[in-house]
């Protein structure tokens, strides 16, 4: 559903193109009203909507802020009190003048509505064939995974998708609440753990987009960065193609050092010794590890296989048991892969 087709029901087909035309050229890209500075790019099939609807609200805002504001300071001014027994405006009531600011604004909420439930059901409703991927939040890393091509991305990668075709993301969280932010699209929906959401956009043009967590609460979600890479959907079938002949030929350290940063090990371990929020691995295999409740265990692939699906059965001495459990999340290959990997981090 888009504002023409609406104003197509209700027999007013092109009046906004005539009321609005200034604003929008024929591509919905430039808003003349609103100052390129005042706006990220507008990159998706329907973030022109948002801007005008913005647009029409700020500037409807601003004439009558100016008319309001300029009567009351012109009848401040020509109608103040000269003389002490002086009367004042002997309109004591008046039902014309209630009805008239009571309607007009109104009227003006009534358009306000209109633009603003007509995009939000654009916003809301993916197209059905739209491609379908899955965003996972995880402090402090965000998990791309596309079911229909078997790939698996994180925030270092991108989330790569195919220009011109519309895309539906369903977002979850595996720990506390995240909110997945494109501005360039004006889209934005928050990942909830146990529970889905989802989101979707088309990109009007090959090109990068800055994707942000606006997730407030929480240490660091501001660096939960990441960009929407979007390509011709030539280039987006022959990057497919690369991406899972690589995967295929993968040997398992390869794979498991894949699986360290997509699935947001990475976020909270650093492999060069230094502590992040959770211990480094550098050099921990082999080594006894000493635990919160002053026992140590040796790091083997057992222990290592534990910290990963149960975390907190055992706690590292020095930390908070922060991290999530990944049982149900990792294959057993997969476990075996990491721990190749930790295996490395000499
Ligand atoms: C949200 C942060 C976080 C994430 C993500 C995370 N961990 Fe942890 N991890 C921790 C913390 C904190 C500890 C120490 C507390 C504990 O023992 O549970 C820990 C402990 C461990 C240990 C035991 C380390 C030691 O020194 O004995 C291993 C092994 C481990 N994590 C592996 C992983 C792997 C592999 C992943 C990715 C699949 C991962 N972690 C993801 C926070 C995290
Ligand atoms: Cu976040």
């Amino acid at each position: 559903m888009t504002f023409a087709s609406i104003m197509h029901l209700v027999g007013l087909a092109g009046a906004p193109q005539r009321a609005f035309g200034s604003l929008l050229n024929a591509t919905g890209d430039a808003i003349p009203l609103t100052p390129r500075w005042w706006m990220p790019e507008s990159a998706s099939t329907f973030s022109h909507e948002v801007d005008r609807a913005f647009a029409v609200i700020y500037w409807l805002d601003v004439i009558f802020f100016l008319l309001i504001i300029g009567a009351m300071a012109f009848f401040t001014f020509a109608y103040r009190r000269k003389r002490a027994d002086q009367r004042t405006s002997p309109v004591k009531g008046s039902h014309s003048l209630e009805i008239a600011w009571s309607v007009i604004p109104g009227l003006f909420l009534l358009v306000f509505f209109g633009m603003g439930f007509v995009t939000y059901m654009d916003m809301q409703v993916p197209p059905a064939d739209s491609m379908h991927i899955r965003v996972t939040g995880q402090k402090w890393n965000w998990g791309f995974e596309y079911p229909e091509q078997g790939i698996k991305l994180s925030s270092a990668d991108g989330l790569v998708v195919p220009s011109n075709t519309p895309v539906r993301l369903t977002l979850t969280s595996v720990d506390v609440l995240h909110s997945f932010f494109i501005p360039d699209f004006r889209t934005k929906k928050d990942a909830v753990p146990s529970r889905y959401t989802s989101l979707w956009f088309e990109a009007k043009r090959p090109g990068e987009y800055q994707i942000y967590c606006t997730e407030y609460c929480g240490d660091d979600h501001s660096r939960m960065t990441s960009k929407v890479i979007a390509m011709e959907p030539a280039a987006f079938r022959e990057w497919v193609a690369d991406k899972k002949n690589a995967s295929a030929s993968l040997t398992p350290v390869e794979r498991g050092q894949q699986l360290w940063t997509t699935q947001g090990c990475a976020g909270c371990h650093s492999i060069d010794g230094s502590a992040l929020i959770g211990p480094s691995l550098k050099g921990k295999y082999g080594a006894q590890e000493s635990l919160a409740d002053g026992s140590s265990v040796l790091v083997d692939d057992d222990y290592i296989r534990e910290s990963i699906l149960a975390p907190n059965a055992k706690i590292v001495a020095g930390f908070a048991g922060q991290m999530p459990p990944y049982v149900g999340r990792l294959q057993d290959d997969e476990i075996s892969a990491l721990i190749d990997y930790i295996k490395t981090l000499k």
